[in-house]
């Protein structure tokens, strides 16, 4: 199958590409896209060079599918061209994601809303997909009534040029900043743009998305996301309470089933997730579950995954193969 990634030089088209050769996504020919200052230049895939092109020339070679992971706007301009000219188009940025006619993909939660009508399909923020596959399962068995979730969230969310500036701030050197503040030894309260409630648009994604993906507008979602000092995944403290309910041990038991969900709760060999210790892995990790000892049917839990893979390139790759299982594509 003809794949063009769009995007393809940035933190998370790189991985996309990397992700897609991994699984064995059945790739005939790659279409790189990037932007105009990168047409011409060669990228590496599967052992083959490939030639980066522009959007014109992308939707010129016919892919059958196009992932993209180039901003918001160049998604509101490009993907519906992409769509006419019949390429299915999964979308990394936010520009659809609330969009009533594009769905909003997470495979282990709501792959079956998938349809032959899809051709624009959202992939959700990172802090959202990570905390819906824990938070499914539980659904399914307890009944959501609320979720209270602070993040701690990596620079590689950001890009490149955050990344850049922890690493100058490390060896003392004066660069761009990425941020409004320092990041390294520090905490930043603020991840992508203050919205007139004095939520940030991260919080909202997270309140948002997460009822869309679970199909249920009754759960309430409140989130305040943090920047820290971290490269390998985000981070997030998740109080959840439930309608009914539960037995610890059968929650445990629960997310060990769960599909793309791996327990690390061994609290007498002091394993619990890590950003260090889920960065470069396809999976969401899940450990500090407890009760919350203040109010009845609460738990609390701690939840890490790699943000550009989960979080982003392997979700996006997922929502393909779902495609492709389903004979979509
Ligand atoms: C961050 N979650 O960590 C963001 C990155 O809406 O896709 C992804 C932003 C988005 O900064």
């Amino acid at each position: 199958m003809k794949v063009a990634v769009v995007g393809a030089t940035g933190l998370v088209g790189t991985k996309m590409l990397q992700v897609l050769a991994e699984r064995n996504f059945p790739v005939t020919e790659l279409i790189p896209v990037a932007s105009e200052k990168s047409v011409g230049k060669q990228i590496k895939f599967n052992n083959k060079q490939y030639t980066i092109v522009s959007m014109q020339d992308a939707i010129a070679a016919k892919p059958a599918l196009a992932l993209f992971s180039a901003g918001g706007n160049t998604s509101l301009e490009w993907a519906p061209q992409f769509a006419a000219a019949g390429i299915t188009v999964v979308d990394n940025s936010s520009a659809w994601r609330m969009d009533a006619t594009k769905k909003l993909v997470v495979p282990e939660v709501n792959a079956a809303v998938l349809t032959a009508d899809d051709k624009i399909i959202a992939n959700p923020n990172c802090s959202t997909i990570q905390m819906v596959v824990v938070l499914q399962p539980l659904h399914l068995q307890y009944k959501i009534k609320r979720v209270v979730v602070s993040t701690y969230q990596s620079v590689t969310g950001t890009g490149v040029k955050a990344v850049e500036q922890l690493m100058n701030e490390r060896k003392g050197v004066t660069g761009e900043m990425a941020y409004k503040h320092p990041i390294d030894l520090n905490a930043i309260p603020h991840i992508d743009v203050f919205l007139e409630n004095g939520y940030t648009k991260e919080e909202m994604k997270m309140v948002k998305e997460t009822t869309k993906i679970m199909g249920d507008d009754a759960i309430k979602v409140t989130a305040t996301c943090v920047r820290i000092p971290t490269v390998g995944g985000h981070s997030e403290s998740v109080n959840i309470e439930f309608e009914n309910d539960f037995d610890l041990q059968e929650v445990i038991n629960i997310l060990s089933k769960a599909p793309g969900v791996v327990v690390q709760n061994d609290l007498d060999n002091f394993i619990y997730p890590m950003p260090l210790t889920a960065h470069d892995k396809d999976d969401t990790f899940v450990g500090r579950i407890r009760r919350d000892e203040t109010q009845p049917n609460t738990l609390n839990c701690w939840i890490v995954s790699d943000n550009l893979r989960k979080g982003a390139a392997t979700n996006a790759v997922q929502i393909a193969e779902a495609l492709l299982a389903k004979g979509l594509l």
